[in-house]
């Protein structure tokens, strides 16, 4: 009898503890989206073809962001789903909790407004038990939840400008929450429980425990809060208790303090985290209502304006990188996997510190922060410009604060940051009255939002990440405000000399001599596929970005009142708007869109990380003419930490190098054909790193039976290569003609003069092709090109864009040099013959030749002993081309 009782009262009490606590589960299926507004809605519909079903995260630019078209869809889209709410909830809070949308959001539940959010980077909760219908007999009761999602500009939401695409629709985690009446208080959408560490040293760590208990019952109730912070092995270290007696509809806060002895310390070596679980028990039956649980870190900082920052006491140079939160092909709608994936990958590279820009991001992002130990600056998104109105700020300050309170206990968050370059392009002619009282006007809202952020949280830094015009942002008093300043440098990118880098940073430490700061943006554009031998600024080379980062990483490192650097970007990412060798991506990252390494990212690890580091550089493919042994010698860098590094080709010791500022750079004798390449370093050569080279190797004699030519891909008025992986073929820069070999016969490299960046070829988009690089760049005027390969059947295809228009579109706000392309379409027309044979009549602009649109063209020739001869005959101005590919059919 005894017996049957106990295990009867284990079983009641199990399951009201399992069933009691706030159950939260993701709702991501089964949604359905209509693109566009739905006229008369609710009182009219749709017919169901207008609803395409799909699965969240999702959003609707997943590939207009990337057409030939400009722009991309801004406006309304619909969602639509329905919810199986279980009878067992009839008593349960039940909310939608969305983690982000883009960009305002109207949820409407049985055809009934629930809630309206505004702004896309930042989480909400909607209360919905008014609006579901009524719990009868069935288990299952259905609901209908339709969500009205607008991206369309809107002058009163930050962001209103920037150089980055805001993507549309619900592109995070979506959840249903049903709470007890008795639960937590987690307003805006934030952690239930806020946990503090207000001191911590080496001897003792305080953990501060806040929150507020809701009674949303009719009864007032007994309860207890109970907490526990629990160590990474699982043993509780301390435990506090506080006891509420909550009146019927009424909440009452709590505020519990214990303190650690001898605290393990968080650190980006040492991540060690505790965690953090309350729960609140009902005084007399012992019932769990609602549990919360938050990761905790022991640490402590500082930043010195001339010292830098200082972690646990310790000085620690901030190196990271800021990123954004798009995938090739799926825009902004990520899984946890990628966000995750991203940090682990942060990490692998030996960096410390990330910015999040220039919004706030997935949760599963600051969580690997917390867990990989990545120190993390985070902001809201008025980037560029705002609007002087009441509506604006309040939105900008709503952004900031739901940021806070919603990311508040994440260990490595240091800094609290908002707007990103504001002055760069302000409203109102330069120098105007108006112009002087917007800036007072900007002032006045940076120092609303930095009292706010500092009143929220005095435990953390403020920042404003500011474009390099030091004297505008010193003059208008905006430098003044953050605790920290960030400063975006692109000297050696949009402005010219490296050394410019040097001078401005000595300027801030003269004339900001208490502000700490922070080098918030440096970066190089690079297509990964662009390669060359001798990199120039703006060639958008994967060699001009390690260039680049060499010297910022030293000045980063050398200077100690620099508290640190965040490298633009850890990964390529989307702009619709931008004119690139690969249209609408910003290409500065270390890590293509589809998160494949640059050798930047080797440059980095083989910089940063502790742990023995080799690598050999990209690019598996390669090509190049054969010397007279038919050999063709090209540098590869081998990344390493090591202070030697030996190079091996085909199992032959090539050198023992000295390794400098983490690369090595040999010269390889490349043989036509596979090469294997080794490298290797340490004691006994047991670090070690393998590549196998494919070489296309162009004979030196085209007509020599010993070395049979098969194919050359020629981009003319280029001085770079480009390795194309996915057709395994490699194209190389034009050469002038010489006998027995290949090459161009007249005509000058196609060149913008003082309005172009790069000192060759142009920088628009080629409609109609991904290979831009090849068509931006052309040789005008040349009379021939000519092959002297031996007798056969060939295939020659030609390539064409018309780079001159009228086209004068404005270069982007970044580009500081404020050059835009001036210039104006060239009337050409022009005959081409091959072996004398006229194979294209009158090419023109008003035939194929339309301008920055790519046209070719594949001839097959048979050729004699005589080689093959491409002529070029003008009619009307000067002929052009842009590449030419030849290939051997037999
Ligand atoms: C900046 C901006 C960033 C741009 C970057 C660039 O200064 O803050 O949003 O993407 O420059 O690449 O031009
Ligand atoms: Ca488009």
């Amino acid at each position: 009898m005894f017996k049957k009782i106990t295990v009867s009262l284990i079983l009641c009490f199990c399951s009201a503890y399992l069933f009691a606590q706030t159950i939260k589960q993701s709702i991501n299926t089964s949604w359905a989206f209509h693109k566009g507004d739905i006229a008369g809605w609710p009182a009219a519909t749709t017919d169901a073809s207008a609803w395409q079903k799909i699965s969240l995260p999702h959003s609707w630019n997943t590939t207009d962001a990337n057409d030939d078209e400009p722009g991309y869809y801004r406006g309304i889209g619909w969602y639509k789903k329905t919810i199986y709410v279980p009878v067992q909830w009839k008593d349960k809070q039940l909310s939608l909790f969305f983690e982000g949308a883009n960009e305002v959001a109207e949820i409407y539940v049985n055809g009934k407004l629930a809630g309206k959010h505004i702004g896309g980077y930042t989480a909400f909760s909607i209360p919905i038990n008014t609006y579901l219908k009524p719990f009868g007999k069935d288990s299952l009761i259905a609901n209908e939840v339709m969500v009205k999602m607008n991206n369309s500009h809107n002058e009163d939401i930050p962001p209103l400008d920037a150089d980055f695409t805001f993507y549309g629709g619900i592109y995070r985690d979506v959840y249903i929450v049903a709470s007890n009446p008795i639960a937590f208080d987690s307003e805006l959408a934030s952690p239930s429980i806020k946990i503090k560490t207000p001191a911590v040293s080496v001897e003792k760590g305080d953990v501060l425990i806040e929150g507020t208990v809701n009674n949303l019952s009719a009864k007032k109730t007994k309860v207890k809060v109970v907490s526990e912070v629990v160590d990474a092995d699982g043993k509780v270290v301390a435990k506090l208790q506080s006891a509420l007696s909550l009146t019927a509809g009424g909440k009452l806060s709590f505020s519990q303090k214990q303190t650690v002895a001898n605290p393990h310390l968080w650190s980006p070596d040492a991540p060690y985290l505790y965690h953090v679980v309350s729960r609140i028990v009902d005084a007399s039956t012992g019932q769990e209502l609602d549990e919360s649980s938050s990761a905790l870190g022991f640490r402590w900082f500082s930043f010195d304006a001339d010292k830098g920052f200082f972690l646990n006491g310790n000085p620690v140079k901030l190196i990271g990188a800021n990123r954004h939160q798009d995938f090739q092909g799926m825009a902004n709608a990520i899984p946890d996997a990628i966000n995750i994936h991203d940090m682990e990958l942060l990490k692998a590279m030996g960096a410390n510190f990330i910015r999040i820009a220039h919004y706030p991001q997935d949760p599963s992002v600051l969580e690997a922060c917390d867990r990989l130990g990545i120190l993390a600056s985070i902001e809201t998104p008025e980037v560029n410009r705002i609007t002087e109105t009441t509506t604006f700020a309040d939105n900008a300050k709503h952004m900031q604060l739901e940021m806070i309170r919603q990311n508040f206990n994440h260990p490595s968050i240091i800094i609290w940051a908002y707007m990103n370059e504001v002055e760069i392009s302000p409203r109102y002619k330069s120098g105007s009255d108006e112009q002087k009282k917007y800036f007072v006007n900007l002032v006045s809202l940076a120092k609303q939002i930095d009292s706010l952020t500092r009143k929220e949280d005095p435990s953390r830094y403020t920042m404003i990440p500011c474009h390099g015009d030091f004297d505008r942002y010193y003059n208008t008093g905006l430098a003044a405000v953050p605790q920290i300043v960030g400063w975006n440098l692109y000297y050696g990118w949009y402005a010219k000399d490296f050394a410019g880098l040097d001078k401005f940073l000595e300027k801030h430490h003269q004339m900001l001599p208490t502000k700490p700061m922070i080098i918030t943006e440096f970066g190089a554009d690079a297509d990964s596929r662009l390669h060359s031998f001798e990199p120039v600024r703006f060639d958008k080379t994967v060699e001009y970005e390690v260039k680049y980062h060499q010297y910022y990483l030293d000045r980063i490192k050398k200077l100690p009142f620099v508290a640190g650097g965040a490298i633009w970007n850890l990964v390529d990412f989307n702009a619709e708007q931008r004119q690139e060798a690969t249209p609408h991506i910003n290409t500065k990252g270390l890590l293509t869109n589809d998160r494949q390494p640059k050798e930047s990212y080797f440059f980095y690890q083989s910089n940063l990380l502790k742990q023995p580091f080799i690598k050999i550089g990209t690019s598996t493919l390669k090509a190049g003419n054969g010397n007279e042994n038919n050999v063709c010698i090209q540098p590869v860098n081998v990344y390493s930490n090591q202070s030697q590094v030996k190079l091996w080709l085909n199992g032959r010791l090539l050198e023992n190098k000295t390794v400098q500022e983490g690369i090595a750079t040999f010269s390889v004798p490349f043989v036509s054909g596979k090469n294997t390449l080794k490298a290797t370093a340490g004691e006994g050569d047991s670090l070690e790193d393998f590549m196998a080279v494919d070489f296309n190797l162009i004979p030196h004699n085209l007509s020599n039976p010993q070395t049979p030519f098969t194919e050359l891909n020629v981009s003319l008025g280029d001085k770079r290569q480009l390795v194309d992986d996915k057709l395994h073929q490699v194209w190389i820069p034009e050469q002038p003609y010489t006998k027995g070999s290949w090459g161009y016969i007249g005509g000058e490299v196609f060149t913008l003069g003082q309005n172009g960046q790069l000192p060759y070829g142009s920088n628009k988009n080629i409609l109609e092709t991904n290979y831009d690089p090849i068509y931006q760049t052309q040789r005008v005027g040349l009379s021939d090109f000519k092959l002297d390969v031996p007798a056969g059947k060939y295939e020659v295809t030609l390539h064409f864009a018309e780079l001159t228009t009228n086209d004068n579109s404005p270069q982007l706000v970044y580009n500081l040099n404020n050059s835009t392309q001036k210039q104006t379409a060239v009337a050409r027309s022009f005959d081409v013959l091959i072996n004398g044979q006229t194979v294209i009549e009158g090419l023109s602009n008003s035939n194929y030749l339309e301008p920055l649109k790519a046209y070719s063209t594949k001839i097959p020739v048979t050729v004699d002993a005589d080689g093959i001869t491409i002529s070029f005959k003008a009619i009307t101005g000067q002929a052009i081309l842009n590449a030419v590919q030849v290939r051997k059919v037999y």
